[in-house]
C-alpha cells in the first residue's frame, strides 16, 4: 500500500482561487507569468485537432501482422537502446508542451493547469520507465504483440505510460486510443517514431470500442493486453481473453473508483474543503482517482457544509482555454446527459447543497454540484462527472471505512484527521490501493506514488511503481491469477 502523507516530496497543489492569482500547477510552472502564458497562448491559437480514419478489419489484421513480425528484432534490442529512444521522446515532448497542451485543451477540454500537469505526467512516465527497464534490464523480456486500450480523460499520459511501457518492455504495441480523442495520440505516435521507434514495434489504430478494440483483444497474434477505462470494458475483455486457445494471456486493467474521502471530528475544515474542491471537480470530475463520497463526522459536519457551498460558489465554470477556468465541459454530449440524469434525480431525492455559478455558458457544462445523501447506500452508480455526495456519520469511523470497503471499488481514499494513529488504523483497514491522508486525491505521481486500485478498480500492479513493467515480460511466475475485475 502507498500513503502519502503532508511529509511526502509531492508537488504543490493546484490553487482553485477566484481571480486566478497566486495560481500554481503540480509542474511548478506559473501560467501567469508572461515568460510561460506566450508560448502557451501562441500554440492555443495555432494547434488545430484533425480527424482520423477508423481503421478496418484488414488493416487491423496487417497492422497484427506486421507487429508480429516486427518482434524478433525490437525485442533483440538492447534495453539501453530501447530506454534511450524513450529518453529521447521525454526530451521532445517536455520541449512541445505547449503544443501538446493545446493539442489537449482543444480535444478533451481540459483546463490549462489540467493539460501542462498531464504533459508533464507523459513525461515522467517516459523517464521513469526509461530508468527503470534499465535497473532491472535482465527481466525485460517482451511476450509479443502488446494491446494498448486507453481512455479519453489522460488521453495523452495514459496512453504514452502503457505505450512507452509495453514498448521498453521488449514488446511491440498496437495502440487503440479513445474514439473521444484520436488526435492528441496520434501526434504522440508520430513523436515516438521520430524519436527512433521503429514502425513496426508501434501501430497506432483508431475506432470504436466495439470493433477495432474487441478486433485486436480477439486477435491471434495477441500476447498481452493493458487497458484503463470502465470496469464493464474490462470485464468483457477479461472474458474474450480467457476464451483464446492460447489463455493465459496478461491484463493489466485499471479502471474506474467510486472514492471516498472520511473526515473525523478533529480535521481541520479549512484543509478538509481545499482538498474536497481540488479532489472533486478538478478535471470536471472525470478522473478515476476524483471524490465522490464526503463522510463527515456530524459534529464538524455544518461547519464543512457550509464552508463548501462558498467554495462551489467561487469555482469558475467555463472555457478550458481561459486561464481563470477551474472547470471546463464535458467529454461528450453522452457523458452530459448521463451526469445530468443523475443530477436531476438527486435533485429530486437528495438535499442540494450548492451548485457553482456559470461564468460562460459552453455545450456540455455540468455545473459543479454537491449533495448531501442520508446514507452512503443511497449513491447508487458510479458517476463521472463534477458531482459531489456528502454523507454525515454519527458512527465510529472504522464503521465508515467498513461501509466504503462494501462499495467493492478500491481505488482512492482521503482521511483526514488530526490523530495519527487513527489515520493508520483506518489506511490498514481500508482495502484501497492509493490512501491519502490530510490532503487531496492526486492520483498518480510517477515514481513517487505509483497508481492502481484494487477490487473492481483494476488488477494491479500499479503504474509509475517499481514492479509495473514486470508484467508486461515473459517471466512464469509472474503469469498471474485471473484478474480482480472478474
Ligand atoms: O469507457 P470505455 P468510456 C469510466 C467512467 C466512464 C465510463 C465510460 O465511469 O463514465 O468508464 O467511459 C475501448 N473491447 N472510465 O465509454 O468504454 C474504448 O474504445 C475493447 C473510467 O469512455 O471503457 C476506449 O478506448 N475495447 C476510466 C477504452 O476502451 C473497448 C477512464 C475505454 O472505453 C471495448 C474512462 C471493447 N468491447 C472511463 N469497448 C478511468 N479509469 O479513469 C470500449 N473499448
Amino acid at each position: 500500500d502507498i500513503r502519502s502523507t503532508g511529509a511526502l516530496p509531492l508537488p504543490p497543489a493546484l490553487y482553485l482561487d477566484a481571480d486566478g492569482r497566486g495560481r500554481r500547477n503540480s509542474t511548478g510552472l506559473d501560467l501567469t507569468a508572461p515568460a510561460h502564458r506566450a508560448p502557451l497562448q501562441a500554440a492555443l491559437d495555432r494547434v488545430v485537432v484533425q480527424p482520423v480514419a477508423e481503421a478496418t478489419p484488414e488493416q487491423v489484421d496487417a497492422a497484427m501482422a506486421r507487429l508480429q513480425a516486427g518482434f524478433p528484432a525490437w525485442s533483440a534490442t538492447p534495453v539501453s537502446q530501447r530506454a534511450a529512444i524513450l529518453r529521447r521522446a521525454a526530451d521532445a515532448l517536455d520541449a512541445r508542451l505547449a503544443e501538446f497542451c493545446a493539442l489537449l485543451v482543444k480535444e478533451a477540454f481540459k483546463t490549462q493547469a489540467d493539460c501542462v500537469a498531464e504533459v508533464r505526467e507523459a513525461v515522467d512516465f517516459l523517464r521513469y520507465y526509461a530508468d527503470n527497464a534499465e535497473a532491472d534490464a535482465g527481466a525485460m523480456q517482451g511476450r509479443g504483440v502488446f494491446v494498448c486500450i486507453s481512455p479519453w480523460n489522460f488521453p495523452l499520459a495514459i496512453f504514452a505510460g502503457q505505450v512507452v511501457a509495453a514498448l521498453v518492455a521488449g514488446n511491440t504495441v498496437a495502440a487503440k486510443p479513445a474514439e473521444q480523442t484520436p488526435y492528441v495520440a496520434l501526434k504522440m505516435v508520430e513523436l515516438l517514431h521520430e524519436a527512433g521507434v521503429p514502425a513496426d514495434a508501434l501501430v497506432l489504430l483508431h475506432g470504436a470500442g466495439e470493433t477495432v478494440g474487441a478486433g485486436l483483444v480477439a486477435h491471434a497474434h495477441t500476447a498481452g493486453v493493458c487497458f484503463t477505462g470502465s470496469t464493464v470494458v474490462a470485464q468483457i475483455i477479461n472474458k474474450a481473453l480467457a476464451r483464446k486457445p492460447n489463455a493465459p494471456i496478461p491484463l493489466i486493467a485499471e479502471t474506474g473508483g467510486l472514492n471516498a474521502m472520511v473526515v473525523d471530528s478533529t480535521a481541520l475544515p479549512e484543509q478538509v474543503i481545499d482538498a474536497v474542491v481540488q479532489s472533486a471537480f478538478r478535471s470536471a470530475g472525470q478522473r478515476c482517482s476524483a471524490l465522490r463520497l464526503l463522510c463527515v463526522q456530524s459534529s464538524i459536519a455544518d461547519g464543512v457544509i457550509e464552508m463548501l457551498k462558498g467554495a462551489l460558489e467561487q469555482l469558475h465554470v467555463g472555457q478550458p482555454a481561459r486561464l481563470a477556468t477551474d472547470v471546463g465541459p464535458v467529454i461528450d454530449d453522452e457523458a452530459h446527459a448521463n451526469i445530468a440524469r443523475h443530477v436531476e434525480r438527486l435533485k429530486r431525492e437528495a438535499r442540494l447543497i450548492a451548485e457553482a455559478p456559470v461564468a460562460e455558458p459552453l455545450p456540455r457544462q455540468i455545473r459543479p454540484v454537491a449533495f448531501e445523501l442520508k446514507r452512503i447506500a443511497d449513491l447508487g452508480e458510479e458517476i463521472f462527472g463534477p458531482v459531489l455526495h456528502v454523507v454525515r456519520f454519527e458512527s465510529s469511523v472504522d464503521e465508515v471505512i467498513a461501509d466504503i470497503n462494501a462499495l467493492g471499488y478500491g481505488l482512492t481514499l482521503g482521511i483526514q484527521t488530526r490523530i495519527d494513529s487513527r489515520a493508520q488504523r483506518l489506511a490498514d483497514a481500508a482495502r484501497i490501493g492509493n490512501v491519502y491522508v490530510n490532503r487531496n486525491i492526486i492520483g498518480a505521481v510517477v515514481g513517487v506514488q505509483p497508481f492502481g486500485g484494487e477490487g473492481l478498480s483494476g488488477t494491479g500492479p500499479k503504474a509509475g511503481g517499481p514492479d509495473y513493467l514486470r508484467r508486461f515480460c515473459t517471466e512464469p511466475h509472474l503469469d498471474a491469477p485471473a484478474p480482480a475485475v472478474v
